[in-house]
């Protein structure tokens, strides 16, 4: 059974892109139930409607409190029952009851190396300290901003003469590899979440979750 899956997005989309992609080459088995932007503007929503998967606004604007916001939010997901909740490029906060709630099936993607640079603005970051390396980490979304266990890592260089813009897109190409990997890893029932710690087939990932370029050394197939 391929597993229901809620995508939110808040932007560009090219991650739900990057799953709607995964599904009809089949190296995920994800039922793409709907895509929900708190963005009305938001590009990815058209991607989801060109695919033929419910494309849904929900304006945080229009809520008084982020209570409020959080709550709309949980209903409409809920409407889909999904198994899998992904936030991609989703630029809300959410709360300790919404994250409560969705806890052990909320995955998000960072732009950053986790621990380093949770948060925002994570290339210029990265730039500034005169990181050698940078990249992106698929983690379980837990209270804590950028904090929940780290499941799986792609990493690409910082160049000599790297723009906060240039780094985005060359970290943005890693994204687009890993995070369906990860989804795939859940929809096998092989990912969970352990109190604080992610488990792969019942092993504690590392802190900085599974390299991804040896995933590709160990299992060429998966790359
Ligand atoms: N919520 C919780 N509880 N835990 C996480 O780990 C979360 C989360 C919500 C979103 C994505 C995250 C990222 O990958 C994410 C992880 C938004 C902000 C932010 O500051 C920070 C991190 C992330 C997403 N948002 C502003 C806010 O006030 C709004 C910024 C904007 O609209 O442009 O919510 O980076
Ligand atoms: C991605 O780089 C994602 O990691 C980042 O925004 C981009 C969204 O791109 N997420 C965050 O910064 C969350 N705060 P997309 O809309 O094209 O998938």
């Amino acid at each position: 059974m391929p597993c229901r899956t809620v995508i939110l997005i808040s932007g560009s989309g090219s991650n739900l892109q990057a799953f709607i992609d995964a599904c009809n080459n089949r190296t995920l088995d994800a039922d793409l139930c709907a895509v929900i932007s708190n963005r009305p503007d938001a590009a990815g929503l058209q991607r989801a409607s060109e695919a033929g998967i419910a494309a849904r606004a929900l304006d945080h604007r229009s809520f008084a409190s982020r209570e409020a916001f959080d709550q709309a939010l949980k209903a409409l997901i809920d409407e889909f029952s999904p198994e899998l909740v992904i936030l991609a490029g989703f630029m809300r906060i959410l709360g300790a009851d919404f994250v409560r709630h969705f806890r052990g099936r909320l995955l998000n993607i960072h732009p950053s190396l986790l621990p380093k640079y949770p948060g925002l603005h994570t290339h210029r970051r990265a730039i500034e300290a005169g990181d050698r390396e940078a990249g992106a980490t698929v983690h379980f979304v837990t209270e804590e901003l950028d904090g929940g266990p780290p499941i799986l890592q792609a990493k690409v260089p910082v160049m000599a003469d790297d723009s906060p813009e240039l780094l985005a897109s060359r970290v943005l190409e890693q994204e687009h590899r890993i995070y369906p990997v990860a989804a795939q890893w859940f929809a096998e029932n092989r990912l969970t979440l352990q109190g604080n710690r992610a488990e792969l087939d019942g092993i504690q990932l590392p802190e900085t979750g599974f390299a991804f370029q040896e995933l590709q050394t160990s299992a060429g197939h998966l790359a």
